[in-house]
């Protein structure tokens, strides 16, 4: 079954799965196809689409599915940038202004550099006569050219602080009254704005502008392991709050985040009060033989033993992990009974 938010590709998944599969000639002929449109909330019911005979299996193509309301103004600006609900929820202009703040923050105008340097009028007599045809069709190269470049201008010709809402508004405003020209708008035309907003928000949405991650994602692996953590315990205080069942899975994922973020004492303190007996999948969370360790510590007395045997994948900076703390601390005996096997190697944890 395909869920998810509306307009990602689901139902175009789903026919491509249905176009491949192994299914009889008879069957091909009768194709079905899922409606797949660049607009959201297209899919009305559920369908199913024949992707395997002997045995049958189906995919499952959904609407989309959304939550009853999103408090976060951010949040519901990102999902109708990216398609994912209807622009006029937001605001067309509001939302190419919104992209603009982005597009103003990022370092992604630079590499327009050399458009600004080079000349854009040198062309030749036939690309001349393409670009009097052509010429509102925002599509066009020499176009997306002319508004790259004037971007270029318009944000690195710009003095003053982007941290301050004013002057980031100001800016948005100028690069609203050059990119008309950009995409040969009279100035005096109807509807000036609104038009700007659609044929950027169009370039942007077909990765013309460059590509931009919406939520702000960490630089470091630190940080990007922190984030991914709060994202985690974020999506799964909601689920406890919904009338999901949480499963072993769920915790399963929690402990390896808290795990890789070196949160032992939390992890443990999780683990204690999950309110189903934890299994061996809790131990045996991938890349987490670092926790496994952690948890041997805690709950061995010093100078005991610890063994490890074949079967849990310890990579080599895991592994390189195991030989220091033995080395640091005395009571830690790694046993390593697996044989190497390229770089990796194979140990379960056998005793805590
Ligand atoms: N660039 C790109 N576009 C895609 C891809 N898959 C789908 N699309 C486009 O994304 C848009 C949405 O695709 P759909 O398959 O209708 O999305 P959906 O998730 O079924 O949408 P809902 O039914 O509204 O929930 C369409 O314009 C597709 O052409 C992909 O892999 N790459
Ligand atoms: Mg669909």
């Amino acid at each position: 079954m395909l869920v998810g938010i509306p307009n990602v590709g689901k139902s175009a998944l789903a026919n491509s799965l249905h176009q491949i599969g192994r299914i009889s000639a008879a069957e091909k002929g009768r194709l079905k196809h899922a409606i797949v449109s660049p607009h959201p909330g297209e899919t009305k019911s559920i369908s199913g689409l024949k992707i395997a005979s002997h045995p049958s299996i189906y995919v499952l193509d959904t609407p989309g599915v959304f939550p009853a309301e999103i408090l976060d103004a951010e949040a519901c600006s990102n999902l109708a940038l990216t398609g994912a609900i209807r622009d006029c929820l937001v605001g067309e202009v509001e939302l190419a202004e919104y992209f603009l703040s982005i597009f103003n923050s990022c370092d992604e105008y630079k590499k327009w550099a050399k458009l600004s340097l080079s000349g854009a009028d040198d062309v030749s007599e036939l690309e001349r006569r393409q670009k009097r045809q052509y010429l509102t069709d925002h599509t066009q190269d020499f176009v997306v050219n002319k508004v790259r470049r004037t971007l270029f201008e318009a944000v690195s010709s710009f003095d003053g602080n982007l941290q301050d809402e004013e002057i980031m508004l100001q800016l948005i405003k100028a690069e609203f009254a050059v990119l008309g020209d950009a995409f040969n708008l009279p100035p005096d035309s109807d509807d000036y704005v609104r038009k700007v907003a659609a044929k950027l928000l169009n370039l942007y949405r077909t990765g013309r502008l460059g590509h931009y991650t919406l939520d702000p994602a960490p630089c470091n692996s630190l940080e990007s392991l922190r984030w991914l953590l709060d994202k985690g315990m974020h999506y799964f205080e909601l689920m406890k709050k919904s009338t999901i069942v949480l499963q072993i899975p769920h915790y399963v994922t929690i402990v390896d985040l808290l795990g890789r973020s070196g949160q032992f004492d939390r992890a443990k303190m999780f683990i204690n009060e999950m309110p189903i007996k934890p299994n061996a999948a809790i131990w045996k969370i991938s890349s987490s033989e670092r926790l496994a360790l952690a948890f041997a510590l805690l709950n061995t007395p010093t100078e005991s033993t610890i063994h490890f045997k074949k079967n849990l994948r310890i990579y080599d900076d895991g592994h390189t992990v195991f030989k220091f703390v033995s080395k640091v601390l005395d009571h830690v005996l790694v046993e390593t009974t697996g044989s190497a096997k390229r770089n990796c190697l194979y140990m379960q944890l056998l005793t805590i």
